[in-house]
């Protein structure tokens, strides 16, 4: 019920103001095994104008933040940052190593196979905000979903 509202409310923001399109792929979250609580969802964004993702929520954690990861010096260090800018045209892509999003506190362990629903606020150029919502199939754990 609160899904379809939230594509509902998108669908009628679009129309309004003509706000950038927002084209995602590859959509995926590694599965998590019992005792693991936090994860990455990675996936591939293409707007068609000049936007920034800002924030994310999902059912099925308590916690979603926009990470990134990156070297500091020889160590991989995660950080929540503020936005990822979606240049226009361009495809960014969420993924290990990089950008993502963080589930943490995970209600559930996530198993290979299920879908877990991600919905992502992007901010357009104008300064107007969308909501729209994104599948993303889980895949198998690999033990690196921990940070
Ligand atoms: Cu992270």
């Amino acid at each position: 019920m609160r899904t379809a509202r939230i594509a509902a409310i998108a669908i009628a923001l679009l129309a309004q103001h003509a706000l950038a399109e927002i084209t995602v792929s590859e959509a995926w979250v590694r599965g998590t095994v019992p005792a693991q609580k936090a994860t990455g969802v990675f996936m591939k964004l293409k707007s068609t104008e000049d936007a920034k993702l800002v924030s994310a929520a999902s059912p099925a954690a308590t916690i979603v933040e926009v990470h990134e990861m990156a070297m500091k010096g020889n160590v991989m260090e995660m950080r929540a940052v503020e936005s990822i800018a979606l240049p226009a045209g361009k495809t960014v892509e969420l993924k290990p190593g990089g950008y993502h999003v963080m589930l943490i506190d995970v209600v559930k362990p996530l198993s290979k196979g299920a879908t877990v629903p991600v919905t992502l606020t992007v901010v357009g150029k104008d300064g107007k905000r969308s909501t729209f919502e994104v599948k993303a199939e889980v895949r198998a754990p690999d033990g690196h979903g921990k940070h």
